[in-house]
């Protein structure tokens, strides 16, 4: 970690550079804390201070009785009693800094926690259609939970156990160099060896705190894919296979978990072993001192209480490490998310729209390609919808239909050329101004577990009852809504469930309704609906209270008939453009679409009446 810049690598070998530091940006959202933070690092280093005082009191004690004990001394036992009276006095208040120390440090890091989880949902949120499709649901969900979880361990334990063992070890060196020169050097001799085995140790450990991370977040990813698509697991009767599966997942997070515990035990030998052999050097060493009268028995003890503050730091040393990797790899995959920007956001000078438009929808020249796609989606798309007029778009499946109107509330951007609303290119306005001005009814309908009535509303969150209603008629939902157990305060479970397919339609129709959009968008939004209903949807559309451009994706011929205008797209190309009547009359791909949907020639269907 360089000191302005933390750089981390991804599974795929790619550095990715942030812009603060990881304890910068620790110490950033630590804001409004900062002050008790600190106060809590000066108190473990008050609360480690002290434990080695305690040791320092018993070695007074300890030559103090034995004078006494030998008929020697003053013969006052107030000095003797005054010691324990501090000694007990000391490791109470010792007892109370760790307690307030410990609270301190939660409330810290539950702070920073909270923090960080709201920024993070608030990027999320924010974010465009690209960051959605490169990150998975699973991965996300494992980012602002377990990874963040580990960030918040970092504040409230791991910067506590640094300072602690920092401060034990250096406080009890620095005493024990005081107290006989000699013996701090013969037992500190060994120490840089431990250094230089956590050094090899963390050198082992990180990259597998990074494997596990995603082991555990494609475990997650399984689960979460699982349970979302547990209508399609059934269907299939693939429950087994996916228990399976997520086991394998499982057993893979375990066994990785394991390998990773493990590293420390290779190493855990020999950290023992040296952290051992230093009581053993104070035995030899300051037993000799001893019998040569260098030292006096208290300061034996005094040096025997330490030794474990020597000891201990070096043995938590490792289990520190651990943890500090465990933090590294969870902090980088939640700096990533910290610091993503999305591509598509508000230009520099970009202008408020706060009413409504005109609606005027252009393509100018639009060509378009996914940025992880091989080929062009759209090549040169040029249409105009005016203020009022319907638009209606077919053509076959994977043709380019719903690219194209993705572009309009700018989900995606054009490689080329421009899409204009009121003669502005859509760029150049707000962001929330442009997308609360059109009404989208998307392909694959998404309603949240609430009721239809909150559902209906989601865009207009005080709509008025008779509103709903209202809106509900336009999009024949009102019946069979008003046929359920609680009308429209039926909770719809998540994602709809609960209602079939044409009613999440009408339900989402609605919704896009209801936000009197100036532009509504319909992206086969009726396929799923019987003639008879459609039949009512498309008169509400056509005498909708509220002027409005409407752009329908359809694959029906019933649905395009009475559009202003209908474009054919082809591979990504406008291939026919102009009214049903003209369309037919050109005798191309519409008026194939006509005579296989209808059953009938062109010539035979005039004749029977039926065009
Ligand atoms: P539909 O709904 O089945 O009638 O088909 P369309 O006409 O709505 O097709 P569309 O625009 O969804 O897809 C056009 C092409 O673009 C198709 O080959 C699939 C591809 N495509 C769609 N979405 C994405 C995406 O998010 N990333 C990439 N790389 N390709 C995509
Ligand atoms: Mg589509």
């Amino acid at each position: 970690m360089s000191t302005d810049t933390a750089k981390a690598t991804d599974k795929n070998a790619k550095t990715v550079t942030f812009p603060k530091s990881k304890f910068s940006w620790l110490w950033e959202n630590l804001s409004g804390m900062r002050v008790l933070f600190v106060v809590c690092l000066f108190g473990t280093v008050v609360y480690n201070v002290m434990q080695i005082v305690v040791p320092f009191f018993s070695g007074k004690l300890v030559d103090e009785f034995t004078k006494l004990g030998n008929g020697g001394g003053s013969g006052d036992y107030s000095v003797f009693y005054r010691l324990i009276g501090a000694m007990v006095g000391l490791t109470l208040l010792r007892v109370l800094i760790v307690y307030l120390d410990c609270m301190g440090y939660e409330l810290c890091s539950q702070s920073a926690l909270f923090k960080i989880r709201n920024y993070l949902y608030n990027k999320i949120s924010r974010q465009d259609m690209k960051f959605y499709s490169t990150y998975r649901t699973g991965d996300l969900m494992t980012r602002v939970t377990g990874d963040l979880d580990a960030v918040r361990h970092n504040i409230a334990w791991v910067i506590r156990m640094i300072v602690e063992s920092f401060v034990l070890f250096f406080s009890a060196a620095i005493y024990f160099v005081i107290m006989d020169p000699l013996l701090a050097f013969s037992i500190l001799i060994i120490s840089p060896l431990i250094f230089f085995i956590v050094v090899k140790f963390k050198t082992s450990v990180a990259p597998k705190h990074t494997l596990l991370r995603e082991k555990l977040a494609s475990m997650n990813t399984h689960a979460q894919e699982n349970i979302s698509g547990n209508r399609v697991v059934k269907a299939f009767a693939r429950e087994d296979y996916e228990i399976n599966k997520f086991d394998n997942a499982n057993k893979d997070f375990m066994e990785t978990n394991i390998d990773t515990q493990n590293t420390w035990l290779k190493f855990y030998p020999y950290i023992e072993t040296i952290a051992d052999l230093m009581p053993i050097i104070l035995l030899t060493v300051g037993g000799i001192f001893i019998i040569n009268g260098r030292i006096t028995m208290g300061e034996y003890i005094s040096f025997s209480m330490l030794i474990w503050a020597i000891a201990n730091p070096m043995r938590q040393l490792g289990n520190i490490m651990n943890e500090f990797q465990r933090f590294n790899a969870a902090s980088n995959k939640v700096m990533e998310i910290y610091y993503s920007e999305a591509e598509i956001v508000d230009d520099k000078d970009a202008i408020a729209h706060p009413d409504r438009f005109e609606g005027k929808v252009e393509f100018d020249h639009v060509s378009f390609k996914y940025e992880d796609g091989n080929l062009p989606v759209l090549y040169d798309i040029s249409f105009t919808a005016n203020p009022g007029e319907t638009v209606a778009i077919i053509g076959e499946t994977g043709c380019g239909k719903t690219s194209l109107i993705q572009m309009i509330p700018r989900f995606y951007e054009p490689t080329a050329g421009k899409v204009l609303i009121d003669g502005i290119d859509v760029s150049k306005y707000k962001l929330t101004d442009l997308r609360k001005n059109i009404g989208l009814a998307t392909q694959d309908v998404l309603l949240y577990s609430d009721t239809i009535e909150g559902n209906i509303a989601y865009g207009v969150p005080h709509l008025r009852a008779e509103e709903i209603v209202k809106f509900a008629r336009y999009s024949a939902a009102d019946e069979f809504i008003l046929k359920m157990p609680e009308g429209y305060d039926t909770i719809v479970g998540e994602r709809g469930v609960g209602l079939s397919g044409g009613q999440k339609q009408r339900i989402s129709l609605a919704r896009a309704l209801a936000i009197k959009p100036s532009i509504l968008i319909l992206d086969d939004t009726t396929s799923a609906v019987d003639m008879e209903t459609e039949k009512h949807i498309q008169h509400s559309l056509r005498d909708l209270d509220f002027n409005c451009t409407k752009i329908i994706i359809a694959q029906r011929i019933s649905t395009t008939k009475f559009a202003d205008k209908i474009l054919v797209l082809k591979d990504g190309r406008i291939i026919e453009e102009g009214t049903h009547e003209e369309l037919v009359n050109a005798g191309g791909y519409y008026k194939d679409l006509v005579e296989l949907q209808l059953g009938d020639s062109i010539e035979a269907l005039r004749e029977g009446g039926v065009l």
